[in-house]
């Protein structure tokens, strides 16, 4: 199993789309062991895309990410970084499939309402910055046996 980070960004949250968007990663399967509702500081935001930070436009990015509230998920799931960088789709708004959450919920090429973590490596470190200790939990859900098939002895 795989646990990735989700930001659903300032103008996901400010434009009420919040249930519409959790609701699809439900709908696909996926577990969410992690949420929480926050204000992203300058501190968090500068760790968060510090791979960014020569980019022209960091600043802006992080003037936007830390402009209003985001809500925070660990989402699990086998293969989940790369099923959801697919859900979220391209990172421009104008140019993400349709189908895809920024296909379906946007236009903007800046305001793009999702962040998912690129790779396994990154999920880790990202979900280590936002959450804390206990605020990812382990549960069972009680229709498991109905996500994966377990038949050959491994979920698939
Ligand atoms: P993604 O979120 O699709 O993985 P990255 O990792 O390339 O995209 O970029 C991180 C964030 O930086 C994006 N979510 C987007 O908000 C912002 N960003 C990336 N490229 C640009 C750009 N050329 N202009 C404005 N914002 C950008």
């Amino acid at each position: 199993m795989e646990t990735t980070l989700i930001i659903l960004k300032p103008d996901a949250v400010q434009r009420g789309l919040m249930g519409r968007i959790i609701t699809r990663f439900e709908d696909k399967g996926l577990q969410i062991v992690g949420c929480k509702l926050m204000q992203i500081s300058q501190d968090l935001a500068a760790q968060h895309y510090k791979d960014h930070a020569s980019k022209p436009f960091y600043p802006g990015l992080v003037r936007f990410m830390t402009s209003s509230p985001v809500l925070v998920m660990a989402v699990r799931g086998i293969g989940a970084v790369a099923i959801c960088r697919g859900m979220m789709g391209a990172t421009f708004g104008s140019k993400a499939a349709a189908g895809t959450i920024r296909g379906d919920f946007g236009v903007s090429n800046s305001f793009n309402l999702i962040h998912g973590s690129d790779g396994p490596e990154a999920a880790t470190r990202e979900i280590g910055l936002f959450f804390k200790a206990g605020e990812v939990l382990d549960f069972n859900r009680a229709g498991e046996c109905w996500i994966y098939d377990s038949s050959s002895g491994k979920a698939e």
